[in-house]
């Protein structure tokens, strides 16, 4: 039997600038996810949207956390939907809005895997914190928060902290790094395969080792799905896109090596915005490589 995917939809965009990324769930599911993920073989349970606040109706009242209260609540919300489909052994898939919704999804996710693997598919690294971020964006923070680096409502999201181990982390695709940033991951030991090293090794080999270090001695592997990671030909509605990104077919490959390794047992999709698009492009690329990871390409 295979597993029951629950959709879980987010529509935040408090964790960026750019308006419009609210409306990623919403071109996720228009780019036909249930349908083709059901058409794998799966049960697909739609759990709907986490509500999150209107920007318009709130005030910024920190430039170096932008909408902390907001952002801790939804994360809060996002953290017990996550453990409770999790509890009915159910695999998630938690559609964004902007990253900032990983803090709660990993702190829900790691209530069920207390030793869990993440790959962090991104152009950025999201290892900043409110001491050296340039833009005072959450989403800019959310990996940093979950090795318990940074504000501490951020970090104790669902109650405790850390909810990963630095040597079970590790970053694809990385291509625009903050100065301090670099320093902080290097601080922490954090593992990172960026552009420079997909090019020089191939996706294959940096898979494997992806998979090695994020695998080794945990109980699974959460997959965090930034689009900007993906090249903005295949991925040009995101709201920070970056040159020289991961080309369709690496994307693709990564993916069925997570399903080949069969140790994932949920996943972030983010950064969607429907505004910025072609055409919903970026929506379907993204359903596209949900159902790699799914197996939809592998005999
Ligand atoms: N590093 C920048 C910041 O912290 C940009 C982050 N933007 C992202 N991250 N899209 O994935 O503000
Ligand atoms: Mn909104
Ligand atoms: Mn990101
Ligand atoms: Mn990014």
């Amino acid at each position: 039997m295979k597993k029951t995917i629950s959709v879980i939809g987010v529509p935040m965009d408090l964790g960026q600038g750019r308006r419009g990324v609210d409306m990623g769930p919403a071109s996720i599911r228009y780019a036909g996810l249930k349908e083709r993920v059901q058409r794998l073989g799966y049960t697909v349970l739609d759990q709907g949207n986490v509500h999150v606040p209107q920007a318009e109706s709130h005030e910024v009242e920190n430039q170096k956390l932008k909408y902390l209260p907001e952002v801790t609540r939804v994360s809060e919300d996002l953290a017990s939907k996550v453990a409770n489909v999790l509890e009915q052994d159910h695999f998630p898939i938690i559609l964004g809005g902007d990253h900032s919704i990983a803090i709660g999804s990993i702190a829900g996710i790691t209530q069920k895997y207390k030793k869990l693997g993440v790959i962090w598919f991104d152009a950025h690294a999201d290892f900043n914190t409110e001491n050296t971020t340039p833009s005072g964006n959450i989403h800019g923070m959310p990996l940093a928060c979950c090795l318990g680096v940074g504000h501490e409502t951020l970090v104790n999201v669902a109650g405790f902290a850390p909810k990963i181990q630095p040597e079970n982390v590790v970053i694809v695709g990385a291509r625009s790094v903050d100065p301090e940033e670099r320093n902080l991951l290097k601080k922490h030991g954090i593992k990172v395969f960026d552009m420079h090293e997909v090019d020089k090794l191939g996706i294959h080999k940096v898979m494997e080792e992806a998979i090695a270090v994020a695998g080794n001695g945990t109980d699974g592997i959460h997959l965090s799905l930034d689009l900007d990671s993906i090249d903005p030909d295949m991925a040009p509605g995101v709201g920070t896109p970056v040159l020289g990104g991961i080309t369709y077919r690496e994307g693709h490959f990564a993916m069925e090596l997570l399903y080949q390794s069969g140790k994932v047992v949920s996943c972030d999709v983010v950064e969607v915005n429907p505004i910025l698009d072609e055409h919903n492009k970026t929506a379907r690329t993204a359903v596209d490589l949900v159902c790699s990871l799914l197996g939809e390409a592998v005999m």
